[in-house]
């Protein structure tokens, strides 16, 4: 079943006309969640994050958080979701095709769910990562449906033999292709300040919460890409990458080329908010 503005249906009964908007002009805004034992991890996060990216572009969203939060764990419930994602999006709805926002339209709201187990062997060695330039627009803050300098950068990444590209502007690392970029220095944490050059990460968030409670120093500052090279761990987060060890960036290894203490302690505090959340061990995910 999918959630189609507020109906769950089956899959094949959702329709999407040719002149929607989000279809012919990426006009609309989106959210990944993920799913352990059965339960959303930091739904309110994710959805307030949407609401905020929706008033950002001056679209209505069709209900409030609490009620988008009740529709989620329902189609959660209905596909009997153990682990996976939920994907969110709204556009802005289907109108004549004209760049001007049009008068009257009601905004179209989607929502499924894949199942998706812990990427358990890139947590445990790592991934390789390659710089690129950060093409994208000045607003990546907002989660918006635009994807296409994401795109052409993970596609980029994978020809090179790399999971993620680690995008910079101007010298400065900014933020994976769908992840945020920490570094490890001299024990301290650093990450690219939550400004409109990168997406405020729930994940990141998580992270930093976590650093601060087990009194690991943390900078939200810019930091180069000679920085990210000789940096004694690197490490990224997303909703699917959760905490992932990075151990090599271009033709560089990280440290050691294995993942490092504080990037370890890290994964392990994010599995006690799973633990806590979703009630489901780290065991029981297959790490
Ligand atoms: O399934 C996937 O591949 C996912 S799920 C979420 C993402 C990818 N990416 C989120 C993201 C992003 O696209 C950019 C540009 N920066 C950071 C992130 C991490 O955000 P959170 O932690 O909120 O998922």
């Amino acid at each position: 079943m999918i959630l189609w503005n507020d109906r769950l249906v089956p899959r094949s009964e959702a329709k999407v006309d040719i002149e929607d908007r989000g279809y012919q002009f990426g006009d609309g805004v989106y959210e990944v969640i993920r799913v352990y034992g059965g339960r959303t991890f930091y739904l309110q996060e994710h959805l307030l994050r949407l609401e905020k990216c929706a008033r950002e572009i001056g679209l209505p969203l069709p209900w409030d958080v609490s009620q988008l939060a009740e529709r989620i764990n329902q189609l959660v419930e209905a596909n009997q979701l153990r682990e996976g994602t939920v994907y969110l999006q709204v556009t802005r709805g289907a109108a004549p095709r004209n760049h001007a926002f049009p008068e009257s339209v009601q905004p179209v709201l989607i929502a499924y769910t894949s199942e998706a187990p812990r990427p358990v062997a890139m947590l445990k060695d790592g991934i390789r990562t390659c710089t690129l330039e950060d093409i994208r627009w000045l607003r990546c803050d907002i989660k918006s449906l635009n994807l296409l300098g994401a795109v052409l950068a993970k596609q980029e990444a994978l020809e090179r033999g790399c999971k993620e590209a680690i995008l910079v502007r101007n010298g400065s690392v900014t933020e994976g292709s769908s992840s945020n970029v920490f570094i490890v220095k001299n024990d301290t944490l650093y990450t690219h300040p939550a400004n409109n050059l990168i997406l405020h990460g729930i994940t990141r968030a998580i992270i930093l919460k976590c650093a601060e409670e087990a009194g690991i120093p943390v900078k939200e500052e810019t930091f180069s890409v000679d920085s990210l090279y000789n940096a004694d761990e690197v490490f990224i987060t997303g909703t699917t990458v959760e905490v992932c060890p990075v151990t090599q960036v271009d033709d560089r290894k990280i440290g050691s080329g294995t993942p490092g203490p504080l990037t370890r302690r890290l994964q392990q505090a994010f599995d006690e908010q799973i633990a806590r959340q979703c009630g489901c061990s780290a065991e029981m995910s297959g790490l």
